[in-house]
Parts: C-alpha cells; sequence; structure tokens
C-alpha cells in the first residue's frame, strides 16, 4: 500500500516508527516540515526532517526526541568561548557534521529534496522522506516582548522563549511564493491513503499544507485522509500547540482541530480515549471520528494507533 504522511518532528516521528511496524510491506513516503529550519553559524539546521531521519535510522536521542544520541557540546562550547551566539540553540557535535553536510551540498548547487536524499542514503530511514518544498520557507512569530511588537523565528520563540510569552500570530514567511519539492504532488496523486501523525496542527501539519498545491494535491487524490489527534484531554501530550492553536484562534481540543482541518480535507479522525466526548461533535462535523488510546509510550502501542488509523482509513474508502 502507497501511504504519504505528512510530519513534523517527534509527534511524526514515533509515528512513523509505529506505521512502519504496523505495515512492514507500505511504500511511504512522508512530507516533512521545513517551516522550523533555521541558519544557524553559516549551516543550514533543518530539525524536523532530522528527527524524522535520525528517529527512524536509529541515532535520534531518545529522552530528548531530538538529537543524536550520545552527543556531545565540544564546538558549541568553543563557540561560546570565541563569544559567538547564538548559545541559547543545542547544536550537538555529531549533529553538527549533519548540518555542515547538508549545507556543503546546498552551496555546490544541490536543492534540500537531493540533500535530504543523498542523507538518508547514510541513515536508511525505510520511508521516502521529502520536504516539503526546496524553496525557503520559515515560521515567524509575533509576539510583545517589553511592550513592542516583533516577530521572531519560530526556534526562537519555542527554544530561547520557551513559549513562555502568547503567540499572537504564526506566519509561514515564505510559503505562498514555494513550490512543492519534486515527488511530492506525485506521491499524492499515487497516494492510496494520506495520513496526518498527531502531529503540531500549526507549525507542522499547517505549515507543508501553506505550500500552494499541497492541500489542493490530498483533496484531488480522492483517497482516505485519516489523522490523529495531537491533543489529549484538553492539553498537548508535549510541546506548545496550545500556543500555537490559540494564535490561530482555535480551542486547543481534539474536536477542535479536526473541525480546523475541516471535513473538505479530513476523511478520519482520530483522538484518544481520554476524549471519548468529542467523538460526536467530529462526527457531526462530517469526519469520522474514533476513541482509541493515542499515547505513543512504546512501539507497541503506536504501531497499535498506525493500525487504527489504517482501520478507520478503510472504513471511510
Ligand atoms: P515537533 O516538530 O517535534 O514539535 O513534532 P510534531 O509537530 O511532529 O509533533 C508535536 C505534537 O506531537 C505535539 O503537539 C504533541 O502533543 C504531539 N504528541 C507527542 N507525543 C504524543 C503522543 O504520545 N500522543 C499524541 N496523541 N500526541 C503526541
Ligand atoms: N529543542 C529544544 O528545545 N532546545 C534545543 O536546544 C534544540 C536544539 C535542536 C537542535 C537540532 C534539532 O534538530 C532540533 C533541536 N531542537 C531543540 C528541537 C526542535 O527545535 C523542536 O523540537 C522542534 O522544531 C519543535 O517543533
Ligand atoms: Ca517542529
Amino acid at each position: 500500500m502507497r501511504i504519504v504522511v505528512l510530519a513534523g518532528g517527534i509527534g511524526g516521528a514515533r509515528f512513523l516508527r509505529g506505521l512502519k511496524a504496523a505495515a512492514p510491506d507500505a511504500d511511504i513516503t512522508v512530507i516533512g516540515n521545513t517551516g522550523d529550519d533555521i541558519h544557524l553559524f553559516g549551516l543550514k539546521v533543518c530539525p524536523d526532517l532530522d528527527t524524522v531521519m535520525y528517529t527512524l535510522g536509529g541515532g535520534i536521542n531518545e529522552e530528548q526526541g531530538w538529537g543524536r544520541t550520545g552527543e556531545t557540546f565540544q564546538v558549541k562550547d568553543e563557540l561560546k568561548a570565541y563569544g559567538v551566539g547564538p548559545d541559547w540553540f543545542g547544536l550537538g557535535d555529531r549533529d553538527f557534521a549533519t548540518h555542515i553536510v547538508r549545507t556543503q551540498m546546498l552551496g555546490a548547487g544541490y536543492p534540500l529534496s537531493a540533500v535530504t536524499e543523498a542523507l538518508c542514503e547514510r541513515w536508511q530511514p525505510g520511508v521516502r522522506l521529502l520536504p516539503m518544498t526546496d524553496d525557503r520557507v520559515e515560521t515567524h512569530v509575533a509576539v510583545d516582548l517589553d511592550g513592542e511588537r516583533r516577530a521572531v523565528h519560530f526556534q526562537e520563540y519555542w527554544v530561547r522563549l520557551r513559549a513562555s510569552v502568547d503567540a499572537l500570530a504564526v506566519v509561514p514567511v515564505g510559503a505562498e511564493q514555494s513550490k512543492p519539492a519534486p515527488g511530492v504532488l506525485e506521491a499524492l496523486a499515487e497516494a492510496e491513503v494520506v495520513l496526518f501523525p498527531p502531529s503540531n496542527p500549526v507549525v507542522s501539519i499547517g505549515t507543508i499544507l501553506a505550500v500552494p498545491g499541497i492541500r489542493e494535491a490530498i483533496a484531488e487524490a480522492g483517497v482516505p485522509v485519516v489523522g490523529l489527534s495531537p491533543i489529549v484531554g484538553g492539553a498537548p501530550v508535549r510541546g506548545m500547540a496550545d500556543k500555537m492553536l490559540s494564535a490561530i484562534g482555535v480551542e486547543t481540543a481534539a474536536a477542535a482541530v479536526a473541525e480546523h482541518y475541516g471535513s473538505g480535507l479530513l476523511d478520519g479522525w482520530l483522538v484518544d480515549s481520554a476524549d471519548t466526548g468529542a467523538v460526536a461533535e467530529v462526527e457531526a462535523a462530517g469526519i469520522r471520528c474514533r476513541a482509541v488510546p493515542l499515547m505513543m509510550t512504546d512501539l507497541d502501542a503506536t504501531a497499535a494507533m498506525a493500525r487504527e488509523a489504517l482501520a478507520l482509513a478503510e472504513e471511510v474508502r
């Protein structure tokens, strides 16, 4: 079966590990979010693509959910000794190598999609990992800091400010002018199922959907589109999805996220067993809904979630 998954970082990557276990023979294409990408020390860093690549390739720091296992921070310390910042973003020595290879290839003229493919030759993630676009898109967040309205890079909002101030607006800068990366529209046209893992609906899946043509290609594929809620019991399982949802005027609730995607995009939606009360509301919005355990505590639990998503896809087909 040909499955296309739109993925952010940790939520997307962990779900994909379960999906691979649930459907070992499936041909999986991942459309990864690149709105979190940031240039640091002259290097291009792609946190969400790397999280998927390292998680599926066995190189991830499991506890943290991002970055490399067995990491050291000598380069970071040396940069600090030179007084060269920013010092709020934790790049490890092993991870640095990925960004050096990526930046070198980009400088030689390869598009991000080709660079990602090359990096994946080492990691063998077992899926086809495509950036949503080869063009530069950067998510910025509008905040009030010391009484002044400012736009900060999403990583600065999340990592430096720890989402401690309200997000007033979220803008995927450059998305409107961007084009889907090679292979993205083709994968969607050939897909038999499209899945939205429990990734951030605003700064992960929302950003991917902001690339002109991707939303349309999903709708035109005419195949089941099934999502899993990242919101459980009225809160994100981790991260700042609540702040991001508030910024776009959506309630932090499993049903509200489904309604935000809408029945024009989504055919099926899984909510956690804690949110059984949301099922009727989602179904009233024209989206088939089931309540099942949605906590990715281990591979078995995650594979069970993936099986439920595929079963719901068959139900709505
Ligand atoms: P990020 O780029 O690293 O923030 O990762 P994603 O956008 O792919 O996923 C982030 C979302 O994953 C957050 O909104 C979390 O609520 C959600 N999430 C993380 N772990 C779980 C889990 O075990 N179950 C569910 N349902 N959602 C989860
Ligand atoms: N997240 C943090 O909370 N602090 C960090 O210092 C940090 C560094 C980092 C380096 C490489 C990478 O691929 C990811 C990194 N992340 C870090 C995670 C990342 O910023 C976020 O998980 C996502 O982009 C949030 O959507
Ligand atoms: Ca992310």
